[in-house]
């Protein structure tokens, strides 16, 4: 199983707070085309489902915390999310479950790419399938 976490870089001091850096070539692996932030979430509600054909995202939490359930077709892995500090790397071809979002959760993601809906697999045999056909 891939190592999903990665460290974000951080500046912070007790007089002026925290700076949180994402920067293409240190701890993002692609240039930025999209962000989006997921807020509010209701207690015990799970979202994700699915897993994109080329999108690379990196998802951090700067408030609250939530758990990303992940899949690569073969292993599976829980993170937790729960700090400015940890982010994690979401390649190709993993199946994401998002869930146990804090009240105050603000999860923020980087996206390598604008919005399209053709680059979900909403279907988790359609999941299996396109990793099993990447492998050939
Ligand atoms: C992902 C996880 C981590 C847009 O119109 N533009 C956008 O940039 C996004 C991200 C979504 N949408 C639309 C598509 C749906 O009609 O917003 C609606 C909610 O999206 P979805 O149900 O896919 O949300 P999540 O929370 O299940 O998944 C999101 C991202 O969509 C997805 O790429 O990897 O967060």
């Amino acid at each position: 199983m891939k190592n999903f976490e990665r460290e974000i870089k951080v500046r912070e001091d007790t007089k002026r707070g925290l700076l949180a850096v994402f920067e293409y070539g240190e701890n993002c692996p692609f240039e930025v085309k999209r962000t989006y932030c997921i807020i509010d979430v209701p207690e015990g509600v799970e979202r994700g489902f699915h897993a994109h054909k080329h999108l690379e995202q990196i998802c951090v939490c700067l408030k609250g915390s939530c758990e990303f359930d992940l899949d690569d077709g073969k292993q599976k892995v829980t993170l937790r999310l729960d700090s400015p500090r940890k982010g994690i790397y979401l390649p190709n071809a993993i199946w994401h479950v998002m869930k146990n979002f804090s009240k105050d959760c603000v999860l923020l993601v980087l996206a390598s790419d604008h919005y399209d809906e053709n680059d979900y697999i909403r279907d988790y045999d359609e999941f299996l399938n396109f990793i099993k056909d990447a492998s050939k």
